[in-house]
């Protein structure tokens, strides 16, 4: 059994121990930018503009997150695609989305590569152009209509667009696409994989990567979603639908 002489001397000594280490772990603790990102290799795809503020979207999605998720996350999309295709010149003059959409005509040896690249820097791309605040509440015309027959209702839509996006398991993405039949369909892709390589037009998705929501909504993927459901730009949605059905 320790004395309590023992028992003082264990704490001072622990006292100064932690003294000691504490000046080392705040040292570390005091806040520091992240270092900037290594600059995108150089090559024909480029990071779109945002098109709006960071804070655009607040507070349904925060400024810290579109932010680190467009500067960092996309961008290294961009940089990891022009690095795959570097051998393959030819591939760079095409638009990222016909490299998806024939991911069967990409040569085997960056097929992988471009699938989770491409599809990375392609699903980002119309993921911005998914967003907007303050856009109508809801779709119109057209495709209010054909929501209305496949889903039953618009509130039909959300259900099923939320089980979907909350049901992904892992990484991946959840959309509201047009498919080859010319059908309004609710579907899950896992990773970057995109609804244009199976010949589906896309008109909404959300990103359901951790990285989209994880620091504002921490580990709360549906509050997340339910947000989300605040900044679909339907207007946006409407003029994909048109073209698909064209
Ligand atoms: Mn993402």
């Amino acid at each position: 059994m320790m004395t309590r002489r023992q028992a003082l001397k264990s704490v001072v000594l622990t006292g100064a121990a932690c003294a000691a280490g504490a000046r080392g772990l705040y040292a570390q603790a005091v806040p520091t930018l992240p270092a900037p990102p290594a600059p995108a290799p150089a090559g024909p795809f480029k990071l779109p503009p945002l098109g709006y503020a960071f804070d655009a979207l607040e507070p349904h999605l925060d400024a810290p997150t579109m932010q680190i998720h467009h500067d960092k996350h996309h961008a290294t999309y961009v940089g990891n695609l022009n690095k795959a295709i570097a051998d393959f010149p030819e591939l760079g003059q095409k638009p990222v989305e016909e490299l998806v959409r024939g991911l069967s005509g990409v040569p085997e040896k960056i097929r992988a590569a471009v699938r989770n690249h491409g599809g990375g820097h392609a699903n980002h791309t119309f993921f911005w152009q998914c967003l907007k605040k303050g856009s109508a509440p809801k779709p119109a015309g057209e495709l209010a209509q054909a929501i209305d027959r496949r889903f039953g209702s618009f509130p039909g839509f959300q259900e099923q667009f939320t089980k979907a996006a909350v049901g992904v398991f892992g990484s991946g993405w959840a959309w509201l696409c047009v498919d080859g039949g010319k059908q309004l369909v609710v579907e899950t892709t896992p990773n970057q994989d995109s609804p244009l390589t199976a010949g589906h037009q896309p008109l909404v998705c959300i990103d359901v990567w951790e990285h989209a929501y994880y620091l504002k909504y921490m580990n709360r993927r549906a509050d997340y979603v339910a947000a989300f459901h605040n900044v679909i730009d339907w207007d946006f949605a409407a003029e994909q639908f048109k073209k698909a059905m064209a």
